[in-house]
Formats: C-alpha cells, structure tokens, sequence
C-alpha cells in the first residue's frame, strides 16, 4: 500500500494517522504540491482532481482523505478499530456528517487562508478569513459541549480528520472562554499514540502560516 502527499497537507496528516492508529505498513511517497508535483501526468492518471492525499491499494486508487481513513478501518482495522467507524446506521451518519464537516467547514476556512497567501502576492489577510475560522471553533465547540469525541462518547475517524484541520489552522487560537470544550478535546488528542505522526507537518505549516499574520 503506498500513500501518496506531503506532512503538511492536513488531509494527509489525517491519514498518516488513521494509518498509524490502525498499525498498518505502507510506503509514504512524497508529492509536494508546492512544487506542482501533483500537476504531472503520472499523478493526474492517479487522481484527475490533483488533490493529496491519493491510497494505492492494490490497483485501486481512492482520493479524499475522508473517504480514504473510513476504507481503512472498514479493510484493515481489527474487530476493536471498528468504533472507528462505527456500523450502526445512526452512529455512522454522525460520524459521516462530522467528516463532511470538516471537508466542507473547517478544510475549507482554513484553505481560504492559504489560497491568499498563494495567490494575493503578499497582501494583508482579510480580517472575515479568521473570523470564518473562529466560527467554525464556535460549531467544533456545540458539538464538544455535549459529547467528548466530535461525533459521539467515542473516539471515531471524524475526530482524527477535524484534528488534522484544527493543528493546521492554530494560527488562530481557540479562546479558553469561548472554547472550552475544544480545547480540552485538542488537548486530549495530543496525547493518543497516533497523535505523534501529525507534530512535524502541522507545526511547519503554522509557523509558515504565522508569516504572512
Ligand atoms: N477533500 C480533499 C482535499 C484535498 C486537498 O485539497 N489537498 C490539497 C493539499 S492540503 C491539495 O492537494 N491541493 C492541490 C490542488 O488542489 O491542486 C481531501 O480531504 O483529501
């Protein structure tokens, strides 16, 4: 199995730790996008949309790395990992809806961050870019407020993928009266063994992130 991206993609970083969590062997390929890695014909035959992260599983290849940490519990993870992804219909649809969450909210806020500093040739960030982020702490702190995981009382792949958007967007941080609850659920994941392969990527991104702030 080969997973294609590079550290301090989060969506990568979610992977690297559901493959982690899961005590699966595979070979990490670097494809860095800052070097338009993922624009070269080998990689769009892999994935048209040239986004990282991509699993090559045998002569599949599966894009998103929502849809690539669910196929890895479902394929690979023993009878207990199981609750990662639970199968219970109801249990499932919360879990589902907190990874779409994350692909549609918080990715999303934190990526309109990093399109300007690419694309704005270095002028100040808009203030509404970090206001947009903060509300989506104020939705991860509804969420927290009435259970301890994202998604339930449980550990599931949906806290794995929303942590790797919240390290990536620390930029902008969470407020102890605001967000109590995130905090403590963040502060919580720090310390789960899978947590240690998110560390390096995320902090790189931050403190470049941090330049242009
Ligand atoms: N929903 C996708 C988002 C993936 C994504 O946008 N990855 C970024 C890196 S963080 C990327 O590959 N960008 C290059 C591009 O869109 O061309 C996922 O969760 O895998």
């Amino acid at each position: 199995m080969i997973l294609y991206g590079f550290d301090r993609s989060p969506p990568v970083r979610a992977c690297l730790m559901t493959l982690k969590a899961l005590d699966i062997s595979f070979e990490f390929k670097n494809v860095h996008v800052m070097n338009r890695e993922h624009l070269t014909p080998e990689f769009l035959k892999m994935n048209p949309i040239h986004t990282v992260p991509v699993l090559e599983d045998g002569e599949h290849f599966i894009t998103d790395s929502h849809v690539i940490c669910t196929y890895l519990v479902q394929k690979y993870g023993s009878e207990k990992d199981q609750s990662l992804y639970p199968k219970d219909l109801i249990e499932r649809t919360v879990v589902d809806q907190r990874l779409f969450f994350d692909l549609g909210v918080l990715f999303v806020r934190f990526k309109a961050v990093t399109a300007h500093i690419f694309t704005s040739n270095k002028t100040e960030i808009p203030k509404e870019k970090f206001d947009a982020i903060i509300e989506s702490y104020d939705f991860l702190e509804t969420f927290l407020d009435v259970n301890k995981f994202v998604a339930g009382k449980i550990l599931t792949v949906a806290d794995i993928c929303c942590m790797a958007s919240v390290t990536s967007m620390t930029f902008v941080p969470l407020d102890p009266c605001r967000h109590p609850k995130t905090i403590s659920w963040f502060e919580r994941m720090q310390y789960l063994p899978f947590y240690s392969v998110n560390r390096t990527g995320s902090k790189v991104l931050v403190d470049f992130i941090k330049q242009f702030i």
